[in-house]
């Protein structure tokens, strides 16, 4: 490695490593990090998997990259020994933020533990010139700035290849930039993104996320997840989805005949993964593409592909369903639209459940059903979700092709989630029960045999404190925040969105503000530890996150209480900050209201890293319950069964529960009460107030009183700090099961069946 750099320091720079900028040094180490990884063999075999989707929140790339590739302890020990520090390198890099959350996420780590597994399976997305937004805070408020990454050097490589996307006013030329994908010890796949060469990156003022949404020529790939709060909006995210499906079809099918085989046997070489409904189009693309360049017919056509695609689902929120109206798709993508109107033909012929047609009354898409009638395999992405898929939800097609569903529990990449953001914890897992659990995660199971060992609970409490003096000097860099590493670290970093309740959050802080000012001191201090970006049209998210800012100012500005409690917000929450938050966490919040989080990875990246959930009855955290037993755990709320009889019998009312509670309607009225109104904005604390008595679709209050109680118990019991250490060990001891290896592996024996 040290000759290598300076080889290419020299050659590039005319510098050497001591004479170098740290910029010079990290190109010189990308430069051969790529070169690496461009000499790992291709995994290869008889059948592909492509795995579509709008997201792949891959994050940075250089350290994950070196550990795959086995070449991290070297370059940091080069790094040492010339005065730099890897981790300091690292934070040069451009985080490429191509994902909102953990859909974004979870493509990204399913792409790591493909290439691991040694499967033949590349990504296929888009090119998004500007990320996820990034977030700053001014005036209590969450203010939007284009987050570019692409560089003139970059982990993206162009390729050759190049196809037309036909649209209906104009063509557009689809280009491909790949980037390689190591596995760890093991060969190489790659991520496709498509792209177009006539995008203007210029049409997008400084310090602002507004564009001319109707240049689709030029604004086609410059966002991730374009506001769709208008019909322009709406439209250009059919343009991006159409052009995504069109370029991957197009590259698949070009793969398989350059491989010679007959497209008539596509199943037998092909599989695609359609990562919820934005890639849909997919299926009614390559119909077309089969039937008008293929000399396939119809019925041949729809055969293959539907024993080609398989759908994953992600969500039960009905805003996330993708409908399309016809209007737009024939204003956008007429192509498809006789496909679209065959495939429902069909349906119509042989099923007699008008709830499952592709076309509904209102002459809308439905793209899940789509995927459903034309896939061979549905998959939810835990178990609780997947019973509510089958049970409720998706209830009618299940009974048309029980055959069909299937569940996939979420997983992580411990590469990542583990030995890259903590490798202090790995280094000691490993010299207590040797490096097996790197490959085979389950192995971490071996370390049950210290739950009653002091020196190593001991050993756990100490990495822990180490991961909170980093996170606080992280902090105190880049937000001039300092934390006490003394305190209770209670994270809750996610998208923000009512149904994962931060508001909930927010009242218990009211709860813990109010009751510290009436005497009665935590033995402990804590320290909650919020991070989220709203979705920049969702009014009601901002006005939460406007509202924990707030309490965040009234505590900081507050000596009675701000040294035992604070609320602070880390600011641009993205996948870099969550590598130093998750470390340094003991206590997980996962409180969506049961039954709408469809599984959850934030998660299971905290219990592998020692932290305890509290959580309610929801997505994985039943997993995690099942795992660890109830004594380690905090589960509290309302069960996911209730809460679905509720929604079904309309009888939930916020307003009776604030009416009826006097602590409740105390917490809720101290949002509108004199103190917060003194910093911050009227307008948006009156409406947070107005919609938790009026609406509260999310059941915030229905939860409210036990979450406290539950909190309380966690706080309390954080005091016999041997019992919560051992807690923490068995935590992570169970946490091999959620290893992205074993998802995947799970994926290819029951869907893909790759060789
Ligand atoms: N928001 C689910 O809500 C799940 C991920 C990945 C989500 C979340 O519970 O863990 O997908 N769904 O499966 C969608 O994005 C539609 C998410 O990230």
């Amino acid at each position: 490695m040290e000759k290598r750099l300076q080889e290419v320091l020299e050659k590039r720079f005319h510098k050497t490593l001591d004479t170098c900028t740290k910029e010079e040094l990290f190109h010189a180490l990308m430069e051969i990090t790529k070169e690496a990884t461009g000499n790992l063999k291709r995994n290869e075999g008889s059948k592909k998997l492509y795995y579509i989707s709008a997201e792949f929140l891959i994050g940075k790339l250089l350290s994950n990259n070196l550990i795959n590739l086995g070449l991290y302890e070297e370059t940091e020990k080069v790094l040492k020994s010339h005065g730099y520090e890897l981790c300091e390198i690292e934070e040069l890099e451009m985080e490429p933020s191509l994902g909102n959350g953990g859909l974004g996420r979870l493509a990204a780590c399913f792409l790591d533990s493909i290439a691991t597994l040694g499967l033949p399976g590349d990504g296929i997305g888009l090119n998004y010139h500007f990320g996820l937004f990034q977030q700053k805070f001014t005036n209590h408020k969450q203010q939007e700035l284009k987050n570019p990454w692409i560089t003139k050097e970059s982990w993206l490589n162009r390729q050759s290849f190049t196809c037309k996307v036909p649209f209906k006013d104009f063509t557009m030329d689809g280009v491909l930039y790949d980037i390689d994908v190591p596995g760890y010890d093991s060969g190489c796949n790659r991520l496709h993104l498509f792209d177009v060469d006539t995008i203007d990156e210029s049409i997008v003022p400084e310090n602002s996320i507004n564009f001319n949404k109707k240049k689709v020529q030029e604004n086609l790939t410059l966002f991730l997840y374009p506001d769709d709060s208008d019909d322009a909006g709406r439209k250009l995210r059919i343009y991006q989805q159409y052009f995504m499906v069109s370029c991957g079809a197009q590259l698949i099918l070009k793969e398989m005949e350059d491989a010679g085989y007959d497209l008539h046997e596509l199943n037998n070489h092909a599989v695609i993964q359609i990562n919820d409904t934005h890639p849909s189009m997919v299926i009614p693309e390559l119909i077309r593409l089969l039937t008008e360049e293929k000399g396939f017919t119809m019925d041949e056509a729809v055969e293959v592909v539907s024993k080609t695609c398989a759908y994953t689902n992600h969500t039960i929120l009905a805003e996330a369903l993708e409908k399309w109206p016809m209007e737009y798709l024939e204003e956008v993508v007429p192509n498809l639209v006789p496909i679209i109107k065959e495939l429902d033909e069909r349906v119509r012929k042989t099923v007699k459940d008008e709830s499952t047609y592709i076309i509904d009354a209102q002459d809308r898409v439905h793209m899940a059903h789509m995927d459903i009638h034309y896939g061979f395999s549905v998959n939810g992405v835990a178990a609780l979700h997947t019973e509510i898929l089958k049970n409720s939800e998706l209830k009618n097609f299940y009974d048309l092709y029980p055959e069909r569903f299937n569940n996939k529990t979420n997983g992580i990449t411990f590469r990542r989630w583990l030995m890259h953001c903590n490798p202090t914890l790995t280094r000691y897992i490993e010299s207590l029960i040797g490096n097996g659990f790197k490959k085979d995660a389950t192995e971490l199971e071996k370390l049950l045999v210290f739950e009653n060992d002091e020196e190593v609970l001991n050993k756990l409490e100490e990495i822990k404190m180490e991961k909170k003096l980093e996170f606080k000097e992280y902090m105190e860099k880049t937000q001039g925040l300092t934390i006490d590493e003394h305190s209770i670290i209670d994270v809750q970093v996610k998208r923000l969105h009512e149904y994962k309740r931060q508001q909930m959050n927010a009242l218990y802080a009211i709860y813990k503000y109010l009751d510290i000012k009436a005497g009665n001191k935590p033995s402990t201090p804590i320290t909650m530890i919020f991070g989220a970006k709203a979705a920049p049209a969702y009014v009601i998210a901002k006005d939460i996150i406007h509202l924990i800012l707030c309490l965040q100012e009234l505590i900081e500005k507050d000596p009675e209480v701000r040294p035992y409690f604070r609320v602070l917000m880390i600011e641009n929450y993205n996948v870099s900050k969550a590598a130093k938050v998750i470390p340094a966490a003991n206590i997980s919040e996962q409180i969506s209201l049961a039954s709408k989080e469809a599984s959850g990875t934030g998660n299971m990246k905290f219990m592998l890293n020692g932290a305890l959930t509290l959580g309610t009855e929801d997505g994985a955290n039943v997993e995690i319950r099942d795992l660890v037993g109830e004594e380690n755990i905090y589960i509290f709320g309302r069960k996911p069964q209730d809460v679905i009889d509720l929604y079904e019998a309309g009888t939930y009312s916020s307003k009776e529960i604030y009416e009826e509670d006097a602590l409740i309607h105390k917490l809720v009225d101290f949002i509108t009460g004199e103190e917060l109104l003194a910093i911050g904005d009227e307008e948006s604390l009156t409406r947070l107030h107005r919609e938790l008595i009026g609406k509260d679709w999310f059941m915030t209050l229905l939860d409210t009183k036990e979450y406290i109680t539950t909190k309380e118990k966690v706080y309390a019991d954080y005091e016999d700090r041997k019992t919560w250490n051992k807690k923490a060990l068995i935590n992570i001891a169970k946490a091999g099961f959620f290893s992205s290896d074993r998802t995947i592996a799970q994926y290819n024996e029951d869907i893909w069946k790759l060789k």
